[in-house]
């Protein structure tokens, strides 16, 4: 390989480095929610709202809640807010003491999609 081949693969290499950063941080990533991520509240919440580091697209981006046994607890209104599109909610049936999942997709405007869970739990 001659020194200029090598030159030109380490700058493609750097190029590569910097796009895969670039992309990574445009993606969604979970920053915090209310009840926190695996928080504890001693009220029932009346909802879930999640707070992500990228605007939200709303087509595709949900969030369903699930109790410890699978069932469903959340309403069918998940959005996105439309004043900012970094909060994502959703209200929910009466919760009794107990662990619930919060599972929640999210789509950028990038088309880049995300996804991930937590738990909370809501105390006696
Ligand atoms: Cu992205």
């Amino acid at each position: 390989m001659s020194k200029h081949r090598i030159g030109t693969v380490i700058l493609a290499a750097t190029a590569l480095a910097l796009t895969g950063a670039g992309a990574a941080f445009a993606h969604a990533q979970l920053k915090t929610a209310t009840p926190a991520v695996n928080g504890e509240v001693a009220k029932a919440p009346s909802e879930v709202t999640l707070n992500f580091s990228e605007k939200l697209e709303a087509s595709f981006s949900t969030v369903i809640v699930r109790d410890a046994v699978g069932k469903r607890m959340n309403k069918a209104d998940s959005q996105v807010d439309k004043s900012d599109r970094t909060i994502m909610r959703v209200s929910l049936d009466p919760l009794t003491p107990g662990v619930y999942i919060v599972e929640w997709r999210a789509l950028t405007a990038d088309t880049h999609k995300t996804e991930g869970a937590f738990v909370f739990r809501v105390g006696e």
